[in-house]
């Protein structure tokens, strides 16, 4: 891709708009960054980027600086179809996003995965099984480091292991991932897409340039997978399936057979796998079969597999106190997450809700409330929204936060109780992120007096 003395404009400014303008800086490009937010709000990045000759328009998207560019890169967070985006594509200006560039500079094949919930476990888990086989792999997109960032070409790998969110596949244009992992698709984003069907076919997106020589991997109990699975062309396999005849994973108890064409049979052994839930075994397969369809070795991936702790913040035990256990589940950012995360457990839940809502229905959520939860803590903007979807199923008490929260729960649970803090909401109305609100989770339970009630 030609990008020497091209006029492009970087629209976000947040990680991965650093990244990629400094990519494209360079490579001799004539960068502009161009954010909604100020310049005082965006200090961090502005200075990242001091002294490297890249202009910035803050605080606004000017339509001239769209007039004659040569190629707009889009941030994930910035929705597709602003205005201003629109107004691009009419000039005739290529509209991509920051994984597509990454895409058409990284030689090495793509690992990808999406889902609406696990990506992160299932990307994590991945690269540790190829590490374990001793290829050496680059982890990173939507958990966290953007692909871009490899792209510069400082760390050379083997292969490469790629989170791909729906906001990122919106922008694609090309990208091919040599494997596409898809885990699942529930309600989520709807505060983004016009509807359910959008947010479904976006993701189907992993997979639209694929060819005979590449894999995809879906979920076979997944209602939302048939349909997509048939329009696929290139070999499939199926996680989570009864009869991985064919080829896939097939999950019984704690063992996963896979059977991927080209390898020999394989059988992994979950006796060690500490990360809670049936969902964690469904990524377990997925990740497998991934692994194997990348070159893994079986040595290596069970080896992973023995190691791997889990991730904080999804399911993660914190403390007992007083026989109750205390869980931090903030990665539960929707519904279904919620929902996986409830079936874990057979003792009675007190269970803290809410945050920013994302457009998602919450009565989906009341028979497993009726026969799990003991009471709900609603916090945050949808605490309200909460109460009158569930209000009428479970004693629900609004809460001004979540340290409140805590110590109500303490305050009521008996031996054998959960207290888990599962919003399936966002956390921007009150944190900086999922991270944040958990750690302020963890530190209200650590702080409990074991002896006060
Ligand atoms: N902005 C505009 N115009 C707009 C909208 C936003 O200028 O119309 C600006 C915002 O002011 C902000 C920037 O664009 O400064 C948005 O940047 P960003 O949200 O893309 O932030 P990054 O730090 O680049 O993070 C992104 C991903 N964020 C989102 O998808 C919302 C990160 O995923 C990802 O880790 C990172 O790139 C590296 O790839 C986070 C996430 O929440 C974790 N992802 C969602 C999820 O997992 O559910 C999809």
């Amino acid at each position: 891709m030609d990008i020497k003395g091209k006029k492009i404009v970087v629209v976000g400014l947040a990680r991965t708009g650093a990244a990629t303008a400094r990519f494209l800086k360079d490579r001799h490009a004539d960068v502009l960054v161009t954010d909604i937010r100020s310049e005082e709000t965006l200090c961090h990045y502005v200075n990242e980027l001091n002294g490297l000759d890249i202009k910035m328009r803050l605080g606004e998207h000017p339509a001239e600086i769209f007039a004659d560019a040569d190629l707009v890169v889009v941030s994930p967070g910035v929705c597709h179809d602003i205005a201003p985006l629109r107004k691009a594509r009419a000039n005739g200006a290529p509209v991509i996003g920051e994984v597509e560039l990454a895409g058409r500079f990284i030689k090495e094949p793509i690992v990808a995965v999406t889902g609406t919930n696990g990506k992160t476990t299932t990307t994590t888990l991945i690269g540790r099984m190829l590490d374990c086989s001793g290829i050496k792999t680059y982890v990173g997109g939507n958990i966290g480091t953007p692909l871009i960032e490899y792209a510069s070409g400082n760390k050379p790998a083997d292969v490469i292991v790629a989170e791909i969110s729906s906001f990122q596949l919106d922008t694609i244009d090309r990208f091919r991932p040599h494997v596409g992992v898809l885990l699942n698709i529930t309600e989520d984003h709807l505060d983004r897409y016009a509807d359910f069907a959008a947010y479904c076919s976006s993701k189907k997106r992993l997979f639209e340039n694929q060819t005979n020589s590449d894999v995809a991997i879906l979920n076979a109990q997944d209602p939302c997978t048939g349909a997509i699975a048939a329009e696929i062309r290139c070999g499939k396999l199926f996680f989570d399936t009864k009869a991985p005849a064919a080829g896939g994973a097939a999950v019984n108890g704690r063992k996963i057979t896979c059977l991927v064409p080209g390898r020999e049979p394989a059988l992994f052994d979950l006796t060690n796998f500490s990360p809670e839930g049936r969902h964690n075994l469904e990524n377990a397969a997925a990740a497998a079969l991934a692994a194997l369809s990348a070159g893994g070795t079986e040595a290596g991936i069970q080896d992973a597999l023995d190691h791997f702790k889990g991730l904080p913040h999804r399911l993660a035990f914190v403390r007992s106190v007083n026989g109750v256990d205390y869980y931090d589940d903030s990665k539960g950012t929707n519904v279904d997450s919620l929902m996986r995360s409830l079936e874990s457990f057979d003792a009675p839940v007190f269970l803290i809700i809410g945050g920013r809502d994302k457009g998602g229905g919450y009565s989906r959520l009341e028979p497993l409330i009726r026969k799990r939860a003991k009471k709900l803590f609603a916090i945050g903007e949808a605490g309200e929204k909460i109460i009158r979807a569930l209000g009428a199923c479970v004693d629900i008490m609004p809460v001004a936060g979540i340290q409140e929260a805590v110590a109500n729960a303490h305050r009521e649970a008996v031996a054998g109780d959960v207290v888990l803090l599962s919003p399936a909401c966002s956390s921007f109305d009150m944190f900086r992120d999922y991270a944040e609100r958990g750690e302020v989770f963890c530190k209200a339970v650590r702080l409990i007096d074991e002896d006060g009630k």
